[in-house]
């Protein structure tokens, strides 16, 4: 076995916490040789709900769990941690709009952002809490002496919606779908993109036509977490927790040449504006991502793109005083 490594999660007892811990204790994330130490997040309130948590934890007797411990401080929870999932935040009530959401939110992860300072310098961030673009923005601006390539964001459940609609259509299983990605924001402005993904070795393109991909099948992507709070009445928690396992253990362990979707602080690429956190096609080795670039984008791409980068740069310019 391997020295136990640190893994943060906040928002532990909310319905996502739920469904995620389990999964990395049991080793589907970091692998079955790799101890966790879990560092349990939430606010004072809810903490002696999470102690709830902790006992059913400690009763799976999960393969890799070394030790639980939990706090509402995150300059503690984050102490050297190897590993964050930013999970909790702020849920929009009916009297907030989106810009009350973001503000309100941001506000949490400069605090958030700046106990990440005291992680290790190669801590790998997540983070889900919505609006996660610009959440994860704000707490990189904040988390001094940890280098901006260890954001990230997660478009990866948006990415799973699309492979998912896919594979019904195409009546096979999602292992069968390769290199599909979403470029954007964790919204309904986000583009899944085919244009390089195959299914069963097919040419996507190929196999559905344009009518379907640029038409139902964005739409249906796009509409789907509403969808899921309108049969479920709460909001996409297992998939949303499925979701970032695929993320951090394809981060942490690689991808193996595929091309998947991360939502990472801007270098430029694809024309995307430097600093903007936005989701990439990427191939992950050896622990670090990297941006597959030169595909092709045609014009329709383009606008896609051009449509997410105006309202990331909204939202940036509503948290623009949290940005340090
Ligand atoms: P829940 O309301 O069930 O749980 C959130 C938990 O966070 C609560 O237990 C709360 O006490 C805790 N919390 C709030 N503020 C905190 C703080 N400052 N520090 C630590 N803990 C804090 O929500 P859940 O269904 O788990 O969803 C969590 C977040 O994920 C929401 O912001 C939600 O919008 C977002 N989602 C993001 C998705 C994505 O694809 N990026 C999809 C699913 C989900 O909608």
């Amino acid at each position: 076995m391997k020295a136990p490594m640190r893994v943060a999660v906040t928002g532990a007892a909310g319905n996502i916490g739920y469904a995620l811990l389990w999964r990395i204790a049991n080793g589907e994330c970091f692998g079955l040789d790799q101890p966790i130490i879990l560092s349990l997040l939430e606010v004072t309130p809810v903490l002696p709900r999470l102690q709830g948590v902790v006992m059913e934890l400690v009763d799976s007797a999960l393969p890799c769990l070394h030790a639980v411990e939990t706090s509402d401080d995150p300059n503690v929870a984050f102490a050297d941690a190897d590993a964050i999932f930013l999970v909790g935040s702020r849920p929009r009530d009916a009297t907030m709009t989106r810009a009350d959401l973001i503000s309100a939110n941001g506000k949490i992860f400069v605090g958030q952002g700046a106990a990440i300072s005291k992680a290790k310098p190669t801590v790998k961030v997540i983070t889900v809490g919505n609006p996660c673009n610009t959440n994860c923005l704000v707490a990189a601006a904040n988390a001094k002496g940890i280098p901006k390539t260890q954001f990230t964001a997660m478009t990866r459940l948006d990415e799973n919606r699309a492979v998912g609609q896919l594979a019904l259509k195409g009546s096979t299983v999602p292992a069968a779908i390769k290199d599909v990605f979403v470029w954007g924001n964790h919204a309904d402005t986000m583009y899944p993109d085919v244009t390089v993904g195959t299914i069963d070795g097919v040419a996507i393109g190929a196999k559905f036509g344009a009518d379907y991909l640029k038409g139902e099948f964005i739409k249906t992507v796009a509409t789907r977490g509403k969808a899921v709070i309108d049969a479920r009445g709460a909001s996409s928690a297992a998939s949303a927790a499925n979701a970032a396992i695929d993320h951090m253990r394809d981060w942490h362990l690689g991808t193996h040449g595929a091309i998947v979707s991360m939502a990472i602080v801007s270098e430029g690429w694809y024309g995307v504006p430097a600093g903007l956190v936005f989701s990439f096609p990427v191939r992950c080795a050896d622990g670090k991502y990297t941006v597959v670039e030169g595909l092709e984008t045609d014009d329709f791409a383009k606008a896609k793109i051009a449509e997410n980068v105006k309202a990331l740069e909204e939202e940036r310019a509503a948290v623009s005083e949290l940005l340090g």
